[in-house]
């Protein structure tokens, strides 16, 4: 009968304290925005950019795993992204790994508008915007690990991050890559 007693108090001492705890932590500024951080970084969306005179796709090097959607979507200007796949889009080599499918949004010109894509096949992904690749506007995408005809060499029309920094990092900002 004691022991039951004793047993008690403690449970609701306990309960207590536990409320007390997350009433506490809740209200806490640093804990919410550490939990803010993450979900901040993990989005799949690159940027397509005009900035004076510089175009460009940002994050410029981005890592998926297999299965998962990539939206690309206009930050402003009139912009495409298109894979390197010979016959696609107007372009003369092949960088996408074998039997991946290809995509081509087309040019898109509305602030805000948006072309999505699913990545299934793992490896290396180059791509291109069609009224920018002679300036340089690439950006490459790596789904799962490295792999395919892209790696080994630079996309013809303009440099994109290295498949392992790529890996590493996750996502390679423009502006880091360009320094
Ligand atoms: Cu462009």
């Amino acid at each position: 009968m004691e022991r039951r007693q004793i047993l008690k108090t403690t449970g609701f001492a306990a309960t207590a304290w536990l409320t007390g705890f997350a009433g506490c932590s809740s209200s806490n500024p640093d804990a919410s925005e550490e939990t803010g951080t993450p979900s901040n970084e993990a989005t799949n969306t690159v940027l397509m950019v005009t900035e004076g005179s510089t175009y460009y796709f940002d994050p410029i090097g981005l890592f998926v795993e297999s299965g998962e959607t990539i939206t690309f979507e206009i930050d402003n200007g009139s912009h495409s992204a298109t894979a390197y796949k010979k016959g696609t889009g107007g372009a003369s080599v092949t960088r996408i790994p074998d039997g991946a499918k290809s995509w081509d949004s087309g040019i898109l010109n509305k602030q805000g508008a948006t072309f999505e894509h699913t990545f299934k096949t793992t490896g290396t992904y180059d791509y291109f915007c069609i009224p920018h690749k002679s300036l340089g506007m690439v950006g490459r995408i790596v789904v799962g690990e490295p792999g395919g005809p892209a790696e080994g060499s630079m996309p013809p029309d303009g440099k994109v991050p290295e498949s392992q920094t790529i890996v590493d990092q996750k996502a390679v900002s423009y502006s880091n890559f360009s320094g």
